[in-house]
């Protein structure tokens, strides 16, 4: 048998999991959904950024248990566009914001200072996390300079002026997690603007495979922007004053821009050896969904072989051609890219886009021999989500639907302080979603299983660890999530971060 053949063979039996459902298409309604916003600059040439890698963060203080950093939130000039220099909205002056590394368990705590001219939220998302510091879209950080009577002052909620200490535990498995704006009715234009990082958390498990890592091991920030004349952000504000939530009706259904960055740099180019690399692959966007695929695919295809999830590493390995990545999703692949000849270059392409959007990035491979390469894929990585339905006592449906004045959850706007569900802790639970649109569906706090999509085998990226799922048009899901540890209040939304604004939010209290 040959290398190839045995490869092949080691994939398919990983196409089915552990508890023998065989995997297929199941993707009839994925497609895209929002409003193009164009640039009113002219678009820069594709390939000719070399790709930033965000800058790690240093913990300012590092005791026995706990790592402490510190965020300013200001903004600041960047350079996103040959030629221009850009505002953004800025975790500590770069976009995307400094990665932070943690050690599973050991408590990170971010303490986020606001030189903002505007309340923010942080969250972190995919955290395990109390809720008094899991970014309650009310528990806002006012500016350093706000004055008691402002507007951000007297909302309710524990509004704090300045600062805010994150706490993080992280009881929670290695995983690429992310943190971003959450405050009621703008996280759109928060996020858009440039509030948007990397956290990564790593732990033993992780450690012990021989996974590509140190400089193969690279986060991919996915977003679209749209710029105006002079290479500023373009965001269509319901209200330039922020007092109205949202965007303008036009863009009711999602943001869509038509500059595609990676890590903030326009469809840029990383050079790579012969080798194999971890990506971590997020979709930061606020509307736009992508379906990713290699350009051209390697010999034999199945190029992208997923190992991770939202909430970490699967138990074995899903080898794919394409890749549908939603709003606020995860997916931690390895590509070889040994299978390719010196100096082939790859480009990784979004198949759900056309023109401008229809490209995300290139791989230059080096020319030389190839270097040492003793990474692998192991064909077991990690326990199984083995959430059992069976067990669950619980069962809810959520429907996420659109009506004339916003978008709703169970027929209501959100509600701040008005509970959708309160789910007692340790329970399993099962949650089935429906829709009438195109909804990536994220819960706070805890991680799910997808158990069923509309009756029909799962798609090939619905296994492992989730937090968020995509759902099209009139789709039903079925879920098994269970919360743990943490009694307060949380929150389940849409993740398409105009229909967030617009109300398809709801609390949910862990009893
Ligand atoms: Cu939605």
């Amino acid at each position: 048998m040959t290398a190839r053949t045995n490869r092949r063979r080691f994939l398919a039996a990983a196409a089915v999991t552990a508890g023998g459902t065989i995997i297929g298409a199941g993707w009839a309604r994925l497609g895209q959904s929002g409003v193009l916003l164009r640039s009113r600059c002219p678009l820069p040439p594709a390939f000719q950024s070399l790709l930033p890698i965000p800058p790690t963060l240093r913990p300012s203080r590092v005791t026995a248990d706990t790592d402490y950093y510190e965020i300013t939130q200001h903004l600041a000039e960047v350079s996103i566009l040959p030629g221009f220099a850009t505002t953004a909205w800025t975790y500590a002056g770069s976009f995307p914001g400094p990665t932070l590394i943690s050690r599973a368990g050991r408590r990170t705590v971010v303490r986020h200072v606001n030189r903002l001219p505007h309340p923010v939220v942080v969250h972190l998302h995919g955290g395990h996390t109390p809720h008094d510091s899991d970014g309650y879209p009310l528990d806002l950080i006012a500016p350093v300079a706000a004055k008691p009577g402002d507007a951000a002052m007297t909302l309710p909620g524990s509004t704090m002026v300045g600062y805010r200490d994150y706490v993080y535990p992280l009881r929670q498995p290695s995983a690429t997690l992310w943190y971003h704006d959450h405050r009621m009715g703008f996280t759109g234009p928060g996020v858009w603007y440039g509030l948007a990082g990397f956290h990564l958390i790593h732990d033993d498990i992780e450690d012990a495979l021989p996974l590509p890592r140190g400089d193969r091991d690279i986060p991919l920030m996915i977003t679209d922007r749209a710029f105006t004349a002079d290479g500023q952000l373009h965001y269509p504000l319901a209200d330039p004053d922020f007092h109205t939530p949202g965007t303008t009706s036009a863009y009711r259904d999602g943001v869509l821009g038509d500059v595609i960055l990676v890590n903030g740099a326009p469809w840029p180019v990383l050079p790579v050896d012969r080798a194999q690399y971890r990506l971590r692959l997020l979709n930061a966007s606020n509307a736009r969904r992508y379906r990713l695929r290699l350009d051209p695919p390697p010999p034999g295809g199945d190029g992208l072989v997923q190992i991770g999830s939202d909430g970490g590493l699967l138990d074995r390995p899903i080898a794919h051609d394409d890749l549908p990545i939603a709003p606020a999703e995860r997916f931690d692949v390895i590509v070889d890219f040994r299978r390719y000849p010196p100096g082939a270059r790859v480009q990784l392409t979004n198949t759900l886009g056309s023109d401008s959007t229809g490209r995300i990035m290139r791989f230059d491979i080096a020319t030389g021999p190839a270097p040492t390469d003793d990474a692998r894929i192991p064909h077991t990585l990690t326990a199984p989500n083995t959430l059992d339905p069976a067990s669950a006592r619980t069962t809810r449906t959520f429907a996420f639907q659109n009506y004339p004045g916003g978008w709703r959850i169970n027929g209501r706007l959100y509600q701040p302080g008005t509970d959708i569900a309160q789910p007692r802790l340790g329970d399993t639970e099962l949650w089935r979603f429906t829709t009438d649109f195109h909804h990536p569906i994220h819960t706070h706090l805890g991680q799910f299983r997808i158990l069923t999509r509309n009756d029909h085998p799962l798609r090939p990226s619905d296994h492992g660890w989730k937090d968020t799922i995509d759902l099209g048009p009139a789709e039903t899901a079925e879920i098994a999530v269970q919360f743990t540890d943490y009694p307060g209040r949380y929150l389940l939304h849409c993740h398409n971060l105009e229909h967030e604004d617009m109300a398809m939010m709801a609390d949910f209290t862990t009893i």
